[in-house]
């Protein structure tokens, strides 16, 4: 097999345009690829597919609350019914399906091997059995919920359906005595989570077993380091949600006694379970997030990271603490007063390897020659709504503020602006990033920069306001309301839309780009971590020959050249 080197000038054409789309044809050939990039783009259709399925019901949320009663049926009991199944499906959907798997699962998958210069991950067909968990997992999952949404709001019952209300917590007592399918629907959370777990498995094999030659620990690129923190979790913490949701399962069919306490069972003792690992699957979703925003940061500030083993070792430190704080959302649960003021007090030691990550960006971006592109205004985007949703963070993690606002809009706000405003931009921010490495297709710069300031003003419209309405009293999974909260509910609806149309036009911005896009160049923006030093797109192999690392922010090596509107290696 002939494959295409580092863009040599003295290779004939032909080969140099093989790469790993075209290298080979056919979906069969997809459907049973062992490449990472192509598990990539499988990974890319799936997650993308499951965001556009939350996203239409977050919409569609956000219309029924346009007024207060029923707004999209009419009859209200059906009403209600079809609002639980609409937002478990919206929250459990971007939970398990879009925000915790985006990252690693897409970018990760696609870039980690290229930074390691390495040909693939460590166990490629481990990679692809992942991907197939997650897509039986996924259909499992989604035809539960699916149907529970179509049963509510036309009466029509689906084979297998039943659907789940009981919100993407699982709560108990309320999913050990609903009526609705929590048993498949949990085990399609099981089947999703052995996905995350065999990835996180992966990525920590790689990262040990792979890095080339002058890539010590600590001139890994910041990206790898929070994969690996991601990947720590995910193998720690995942289990412990796989066997509650078991152990629920159990109870409901076998009528053990865990969490039921007509069977002597603890219904708190499910919270304690789920949080210790939900608590950290927050920084599964966060962290990855961080580490596109470091690389991201540094590239287009055309300055060398600031402070880089803090931000290393910060992953390391959040990935730790995350596991210590689970007990802030049970505040309200009748927990001891002594177990409260320890939890409220490690909450907050979370935020100082947090704050730093936060520093480090500001002093990389200080002084530096800031190039506004698209990837560069979702990182600012990230930087400032995650500090606002990490600050809310410190008022629910102190006891007093936490009881007042507990399970109101404050909270919905809050963990948007973390799960969304973070999680999400940061996403948005390598998806324009890496575009042309992965698809060897330039993005329309202008449109990719107005989506982004669309969807950052339909963002803030959307949530700031539920602060207020959240601090005025207007409870969380409510769909009905007091005339007094209209107001609030109406901008948000409204600021919904705005948001919606930010995210289509980068869909259209995508999608133009694979048609039209002009080809990019090796290295469009000058980034010194190996994925730069390969063609775009990469043949299948990624390197001809193994590449040698060094410090992954000298930015000073590479030199902007007009004519192939990119940039070029110069010679030391
Ligand atoms: C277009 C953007 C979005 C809008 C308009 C939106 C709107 C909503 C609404 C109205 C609720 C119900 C709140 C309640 O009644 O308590 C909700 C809940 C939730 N959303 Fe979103 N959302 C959006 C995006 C996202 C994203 C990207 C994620 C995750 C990554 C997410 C995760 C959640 C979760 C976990 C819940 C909680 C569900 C529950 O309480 O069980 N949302 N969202
Ligand atoms: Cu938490």
């Amino acid at each position: 097999m002939t494959i295409a080197t580092t863009a040599s000038p003295e290779l004939e054409p032909a080969a140099r345009s093989r790469n790993y789309l075209n290298q080979t044809r056919g979906l069969r050939s997809w459907l049973i690829t062992l490449d990472h990039k192509r598990i990539g783009i499988l990974y890319m259709v799936a997650i993308l597919g499951a965001f556009f399925l939350g996203g239409v019901f977050a919409v569609l949320l956000r219309t029924e609350l346009i007024s207060p009663g029923p707004t999209l049926i009419k009859d209200p009991v059906r009403a209600w019914d079809f609002y639980n199944h609409m937002f478990t499906l919206h929250g459990a959907v971007m939970t398990f399906m879009f925000i915790i798997p985006a990252i690693p699962a897409i970018l990760g998958n696609f870039v980690l091997p290229i930074m390691l210069g390495a040909k693939d991950v460590a166990f490629p067909r481990l990679n692809l059995l992942s991907f197939y968990l997650y897509a039986f997992g996924g259909v499992f999952f989604v035809w539960v919920l699916l149907s529970g949404v179509i049963e509510s709001a036309f009466g029509i019952k689906l084979y297998g359906g039943g659907g789940l209300d009981t919100g993407w917590t699982f709560y108990t007592p309320y999913s050990t005595s609903t009526s609705s399918a929590v048993v498949p629907a949990v085990l399609g959370a099981f089947i999703l989570g052995f996905s995350s777990i065999l990835t996180g498995l992966n990525f920590i094999a790689s990262m040990h077993m792979l890095r080339p030659k002058g890539m010590t620990w600590f001139r890994m690129p910041l990206f790898l380091w929070a994969l690996y923190g991601t990947s720590a979790i995910q193998i720690l913490a995942t289990p412990v949600l796989a066997i509650t949701l078991l152990l629920l399962v159990a109870e409901r069919t076998l009528g053990v006694g865990i969490f039921d306490p007509a069977l002597g069972g603890d219904p708190v003792l499910f919270q304690h379970f789920f949080w210790f690992y939900s608590h950290p699957a927050v920084y599964i979703m966060i962290l990855p997030a961080m580490g596109i925003i470091s690389e991201v940061v540094s590239v287009f500030s055309r300055k060398h990271i600031f402070g880089y083993s803090f931000i290393a070792m910060s992953s390391i430190a959040i990935a730790l603490l995350g596991f210590l704080v689970w007990g802030h959302h049970m505040f309200t649960s009748g927990q001891s007063p002594v177990a409260n003021a320890i939890f409220s007090l490690l909450t907050f030691t979370v935020s100082i390897p947090s704050a730093i990550k936060v520093f480090n960006w500001l002093a990389t971006m200080h002084g530096g020659s800031i190039q506004l592109k698209t990837p560069m205004l979702y990182a600012i985007g990230f930087i400032m709504l995650f500090s606002i949703g990490g600050l809310t963070g410190l008022f629910l993690g102190s006891l007093a503020t936490d009881i007042h606002v507990h399970d109101t809009y404050f909270v919905v706000a809050h963990f948007h602006y973390v799960m969304m405003g973070s999680t999400l931009f940061a996403f948005l921010a390598g998806m324009h990033y890496w575009w042309p490495k992965i698809f060897g297709k330039m993005y329309n710069e202008y449109l990719g920069r107005l989506a982004a300031l669309v969807v950052f003003v339909g963002f803030n419209l959307t949530f700031m306001v539920q602060f207020i309405a959240g601090a005025h009293g207007m409870p969380r999974r409510y769909a009905n309301y007091l005339d007094e909260f209209t107001i609030y509910h109406q901008i948000s609806t409204i600021g919904s839309y705005v948001m919606a149309a930010g995210l289509v036009m980068v869909a259209i911005n995508w999608l133009d780009s694979l048609v039209r896009g002009r080809p990019a160049p090796e290295n469009p923006w000058g980034g010194n971590t190996l994925e730069w030093q390969t063609t775009s797109p990469p043949p299948t192999e990624n390197f001809a020959r193994t590449p040698t690392a060094d410090d992954p922010y000298a930015l000073h090596k590479w030199r902007y050249d007009a004519s192939i509107e990119g940039y070029v290696k110069v010679a030391e």
